[in-house]
């Protein structure tokens, strides 16, 4: 399949997902992110169904032109009720708040696992009004070296292996969001942010501003372009080359990069 021109992409909308519309999942732990959201809409349907069927109850069964009375209810159906709400808050909100930490622990932020894995793949990305560019280490294997490979709006990964960025902005928030990879990040002036991720499906998805930055915020759209391994190896020797033909060292703007940090 040879890529789409990225700027047919850029105006795309991100492929979707059968059922209710979510984008279509191609990262390898967006799925954990989605089962969250599944068992909310499904424990708000049910709470829900609950409330409704009770006021409907109470319609019916008091219907007809009659002075209401006022009850505080009995000991017993206060319990009920006090007692249904604590246990949904444990066995629902629990359940959110642990599988949460968790994912965060085990996936979304497991930095030091992703950092000591020599499969994974650094970019740092510069967000400013109103594009993202992106910097990969050239063959030195260092970043904010001469031999940086520097694209704007247009990040290439390979499918399979963990990608770490290192995020920050140079101007006001914008937010790095990846809705087919269900991962989004601030990127803040002043702070580098991390987020990673790993690409499943080979293919060309949104890199959208999750954040209002400005009057052409809604134009701060890259492309995320997953490759195979072979073909990210000669992407990324193409771009090598043409990084050391570009090379200015007058070029101040272009020097943005910073010394891969550690946490
Ligand atoms: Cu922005």
């Amino acid at each position: 399949m040879s890529p789409t021109p990225l700027f047919a992409v850029a105006l795309a909308e991100p492929p979707r997902a059968p059922g209710y519309g979510l984008p279509a999942d191609v990262s390898a732990d967006g799925h954990l992110i989605d089962s969250l959201l599944h068992f909310t809409l499904a424990a708000t349907a049910i709470v829900f169904a609950v409330v409704l069927a009770a006021l409907l109850w109470a319609v019916i069964r008091h219907r007809g032109n009659r002075l209401a009375s006022y009850t505080h209810g009995t000991r017993g159906s206060r319990s009920i009720v006090v007692g249904s709400v604590v246990a949904i808050a444990i066995v629902v909100d629990g359940y959110l708040f642990s599988s949460t930490v968790l994912d965060l622990r085990r996936h979304f932020w497991n930095f030091d696992g992703v950092e000591a894995n020599p499969r994974t793949v650094r970019v740092e990305v510069n967000a400013h009004q109103w594009s993202w560019t992106a910097r990969y280490a050239g063959p030195d294997g260092r970043f904010a070296t001469p031999d940086d490979i520097v694209t704007i709006d247009d990040i290439r990964v390979p499918v399979g292996a963990p990608v770490l960025v290192q995020l920050t902005s140079i101007d006001v928030i914008h937010s790095f969001y990846l809705p087919n990879f269900r991962v989004k990040q601030d990127a803040v002036p002043g702070n580098v942010g991390r987020l990673t991720f790993e690409a499943r499906v080979p293919g060309q998805y949104e890199l959208a501003c999750a954040q209002h930055c400005g009057p052409n915020h809604y134009k701060m759209r890259g492309v995320l372009t997953v490759l195979t391994p072979e073909g990210y190896r000669q992407w990324w020797e193409e771009a090598a080359a043409d990084a050391a033909r570009a090379y200015d060292p007058d070029d101040r703007e272009a020097g943005w990069g910073w010394e891969w940090r550690r946490f």
